[in-house]
């Protein structure tokens, strides 16, 4: 009689003819990984751990549960140290995508929780000892809008909503679609906007005002606001720095299905609620840095870190989302539109939709 390993509550053949297994694999996550692994490994000369790697996708086929901790492989058969520290990854991954797609959570956080043994959000909210902030806590209240994307349907409902409010306050003051929707995405994780006044220094209140009259309409699930740090004097910063000194905001919006075009809301099918929470990103340079910083919000990050990159290296110049200086010459480049950017860059013109890098 051959051995059977104890798992748990149940018994686990190294044999596939001694176990049961479904279609129901809840381990689909991991046993991909081993497949392409597997594939890549016979392209190449070393194929040894491919039959390894093979048997040790069969077994969690047949396991009635997701593996979640390195530990819960403990006991079962085919599964040796390689095949472990591969599990280990790829566990590691999935957490860390899951914990930094809550809002208010980086990488280092995402890291603290893995390293504490939590797996799911549920673990997280449910644990009394894990100190949440105020953006965090309200990133899991919201947890499941949010993470749906947003359709330009509500993309633009949100717009009108915030141009609305914002001409009520300013008649002259204009709002300007960047991030994700401005390259033409039809989905999105959040809606970005930037404000701005005819004349520099009015922004900074203007914002504050929309900010107030969003919570009197009732509509302002969370705000972080961040006051200008913003020196003229300081300009050009030496060092990359990833955010900007303008006043901006990052909130979270009740939209009322009502508000919406096509009247679809990115709700499940069962949500009755009529409403849905959006993430919205604010923000309000002074009207003579608006040019730099439409260019550095429009994105994508990627492309975004090779127009600096260009410019350092391939030109002597500093770019970021308050200026652009030319070091060789010592002096700060003007620009009213991105066109007199790229053309101070010596690039040809890249329009929004062409910069999805
Ligand atoms: P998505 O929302 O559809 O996922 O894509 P996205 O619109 O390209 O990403 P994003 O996270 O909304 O960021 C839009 C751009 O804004 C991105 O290129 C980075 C840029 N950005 C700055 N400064 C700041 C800042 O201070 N905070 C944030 N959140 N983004 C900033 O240039
Ligand atoms: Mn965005
Ligand atoms: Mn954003």
């Amino acid at each position: 009689e051959c051995q059977l390993i104890r798992w748990g509550p149940i018994r686990v053949s190294q044999y596939a003819c001694q176990r049961r297994t479904t279609l129901d694999n809840r381990n689909k996550i991991f046993t991909d990984a081993f497949e392409v692994l597997v594939e890549h490994l016979e392209f190449s000369d070393s194929k040894g751990p491919c039959l390894a790697f093979k048997r040790a996708a069969s077994v969690l086929k047949s396991l009635p549960s997701t593996l979640r901790h390195l530990g819960d492989a403990d006991g079962l058969p085919c599964l040796g140290e390689h095949c472990r520290d591969v599990l280990e990854a790829i566990q590691c991954v999935i957490s860390h995508q899951l914990f930094t797609s809550v809002f208010g959570v980086g990488p280092k956080t995402a890291e603290k929780w893995y390293h504490r043994g939590l797996r799911t959000l549920q673990e997280v909210v449910s644990q009394p000892n894990v100190h949440l902030n105020k953006m965090q806590r309200a990133g899991l209240l919201y947890y499941r809008d949010i993470s749906r994307g947003i359709s330009r349907a509500e993309a633009d409902a949100v717009g009108r909503i915030i141009a609305e409010t914002m001409h009520c306050i300013s008649p002259s003051a204009t709002m300007t679609l960047t991030g994700g929707f401005r390259r033409g995405k039809a989905f999105g994780h959040d809606v970005d906007y930037i404000l701005s006044t005819p004349e520099s220094g009015a922004e900074e209140a203007l914002l504050l005002r929309v900010i107030d009259r969003l919570r009197y309409q009732g509509i302002l699930l969370y705000c972080d606001y961040q006051e200008s740090t913003f020196d003229k004097e300081r300009i050009p910063c030496r060092r990359f720095e990833a955010m900007d000194h303008f006043p901006k905001c990052f909130l979270i919006l009740k939209l009322d299905a009502m508000t919406v075009e096509d009247g679809g809301l990115q709700n499940n099918p069962e949500d009755q609620r009529g409403w849905r929470a959006v993430r919205v990103d604010l923000v309000a340079p002074p009207a003579d840095r608006y040019a730099y910083t439409l260019l550095g919000w429009t994105g994508s990050t990627q492309f975004e870190r090779d127009l600096r990159r260009f410019a350092r290296l391939e030109r002597g110049m500093l770019l970021d989302n308050h200026a652009l200086y030319d070091r060789n010459k010592s002096i700060l480049l003007p620009a009213k539109t991105e066109e007199d950017i790229f053309a101070h860059l010596g690039l040809e013109y890249i329009e929004p939709w062409q910069r999805n890098a």
